[in-house]
């Protein structure tokens, strides 16, 4: 028997189809795994897909569409957005080592953020003999062959694979999308050499994605979870500390369940819209507060969830866990003290602690549960007064206040239902996430990973992904010229993906900037006022970038000007164009 013949008469071996080279059957396999966009930087070794792309849309074949992006950090934020906002794995493809070192930083936000992104990339000819058909017939062909290519990225990516037969296309890429949507998701890569693609392949096995499924995590451990219901009905100061719960709906909801069934205080880090923050439960950004007098701390997908050097539970304290990954396999040293561990999907976690914990509610618990739910409701309206009294102390300052950038971003996002924001303002984050509420899942998100450079172009692939909504990217003045601005505006002109970017511009990278200060209060950069390696002065004129690819961009420097500038600026992004509007604010 033939090795096309045993893959054909497999189990999950669905669909021969006719093609030409093996780069049309490798267009056909994306397409069977429901790709829709590829978002791509070319070379001199992916033509042969770029061409199977022009060919097969031209025969009227459903092909991926093409999201030229003139930078890799832009294709891959794009990728890992749009698939943040939907769930359904993305595709890149990228040149040889150099466009696969271009990626950059957003490799390791892929990785961190489990995003389930398929990473393909061409790979220099093998043979130099010019009778074999995409052997090596230019100068750099001999510059990127590499010892290891996969090596570039194997520290980040769930698995890495070189296709080698014209015959493997189907199954590989299948492969490719099974491990990646696996939980915990997370990016996958694979190099395309030239001569198998442009190999004369005949007919393509296709693999239905229902039959190389993914595999996906359930409630978890029952008995686990039983026990954690007991001891959450029991506990009288319990705190649950979230991060990434909100990535699906049904998470989002059934923390909301879980929490107002017992009169939890949830305390958030906003990677996502986790919990609906006007809710009287919901207690803020900070642990600490809550950490040493806690008797039970259920954290909720949380790589980070309090910083030990500040603060941390008690050693009588039940600590909880449950996530995808709960003790960090891919972080070498992760040692926050957990009783209990419990790898699971949490929104159905959640729901099984909820059916659980209702069971077990007497009328003594439910008194107590009830005194709890006045008590934080208190806290929360208490937090939230002086939240609003600092927004308002912040009204007139000049140069303009993060605060007051973050309060009219408030006020757009109560006129705009159903805005979705991305959040890369580094230091202005606690302003922003307590002055911008969120009321719905979906609406907000974050890389998961430090690599800055991600907001431009995960907002462009949020809006392809969500072409409904509108989308407004927060970043730092730092972060806007690390993603790339020329190529993520050019992108989403060019898709007509058009967002709203708000620079917050403090003229410096403060990030850098507090931690020296907090680690040398008197030393000579304090003393003298002369920080090296900090401000971004003279400040670049952000706004005139803009047009440069037909966006609109606009300076803010007066505090009244703010939330006229940010309406303007949406309506503008609704009319189709995208909009840079460059915030001038206090320099630290
Ligand atoms: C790719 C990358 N390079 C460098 C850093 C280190 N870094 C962390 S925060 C920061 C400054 C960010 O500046 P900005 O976006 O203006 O935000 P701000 O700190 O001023 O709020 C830098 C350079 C990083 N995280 N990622
Ligand atoms: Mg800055």
């Amino acid at each position: 028997m033939s090795t096309i013949d045993r893959i054909v008469t497999a189990p999950g071996t669905v669909e021969q189809r006719a093609v030409g080279e093996t780069a049309e059957g490798y267009v056909e396999a994306l397409i069977e795994q429901g790709v829709r966009y590829l978002f791509l930087n070319p070379g001199t070794d992916t033509f042969p897909i770029q061409e199977a792309l022009s060919k097969l849309a031209a025969q009227g074949r459903p092909v991926p569409r093409t999201v030229l992006c003139l930078f890799e950090v832009v294709a891959l934020a794009a990728a890992h957005g749009y698939y943040a906002a939907t769930g359904e794995p993305q595709a890149v493809l990228v040149h040889v080592d150099v466009g696969t070192q271009n990626l950059g930083g957003m490799l390791h936000n892929a990785q961190r953020g489990r995003a389930a992104v398929f990473i393909a990339a061409g790979l220099a000819p093998y043979t130099s003999d010019p009778r074999l058909r995409g052997s090596r017939d230019t100068y750099i062909h001999w510059l990127q062959d590499q010892p290891d290519q996969r090596g570039i990225v194997r520290n980040y990516v769930k698995w890495d694979y070189e296709l080698r037969r014209p015959d493997q296309v189907g199954e590989v890429v299948a492969r490719a999308f099974q491990i990646a949507a696996s939980d915990p998701p997370g990016p996958v890569y694979l190099t395309l050499p030239r001569e198998v693609l442009m190999d004369t392949l005949g007919e393509v096995t296709l693999y239905r994605p229902e039959r190389v499924p993914p595999t996906k995590l359930g409630a978890g451990d029952p008995t686990l979870l039983r026990e954690v219901a007991r001891r959450l009905v029991a506990a009288e100061r319990p705190v649950v500390l979230t991060g990434t719960t909100g990535r699906t709906d049904a998470g989002y909801r059934g923390l909301v369940r879980l929490a107002e069934l017992l009169a939890l205080p949830v305390v958030e880090w906003r990677d996502r819209a986790n919990f609906p923050s006007a809710h009287p439960l919901h207690q803020g950004d900070d642990p600490a507060p809550w950490l040493a007098s806690a008797d039970l701390v259920l954290i909720l997908d949380h790589d980070v969830p309090y910083l030990p050097a500040q603060a941390g539970p008690s050693r009588e304290a039940i600590v909880v866990q449950i996530d995808l990954d709960p003790v960090k396999e891919r972080i070498p040293l992760w040692t926050f003290p957990l009783n209990l561990a419990i790898r699971a999907d949490t929104a159905q976690a959640l729901d099984y602690l909820a059916d659980q914990a209702r069971e077990l509610l007497t009328e003594a618990h439910r008194r107590r549960i009830a005194v709890r739910r006045e008590d934080l409701a208190a806290k929360h309206a208490q937090q939230r007064a002086a939240w609003q009294a600092e927004a308002r102390a912040s009204s007139a300052l000049r140069p303009i206040s993060p605060v007051w950038l973050a309060t009219c971003l408030g006020q757009l996002a109560r006129e705009t239902p159903g805005c979705v924001f991305v959040d890369e303002a580094v230091t202005s984050d606690g302003a922003i996430w307590r002055n911008v509420e969120v009321s719905e899942p979906g609406t907000w998100f974050k890389s998961g990973g430090s690599a800055l450079g991600w907001g431009l172009g995960a907002a462009v692939g949020i809006k392809l992904a969500r072409p409904d909504r509108q989308v407004v990217a927060l970043v730092g003045d730092g972060s806007f010229v690390f993603g790339e601005p020329l190529a993520a505006l050019w992108a989403s002109q060019t898709q007509h993906a058009p967002i709203l970017v708000v620079i917050f511009n403090n003229g410096c990278y403060n990030a850098t900037r507090s931690p020296l200060v907090a680690a040398y209060p008197k030393g000579h950069s304090v003393t003298a006022n002369d920080f090296v390696g900090i401000d971004l002065l003279p400040a670049p004129r952000y706004d005139l970038l803009a047009p440069v690819v037909g966006a609109y961009g606009e300076r803010v420097e007066d505090p009244s000007e703010v939330l006229p500038a940010l309406r303007r600026g949406l309506e503008r992004v609704q009319g189709g164009q995208s909009v840079v509007l460059d915030v001038q604010l206090a320099h630290p």
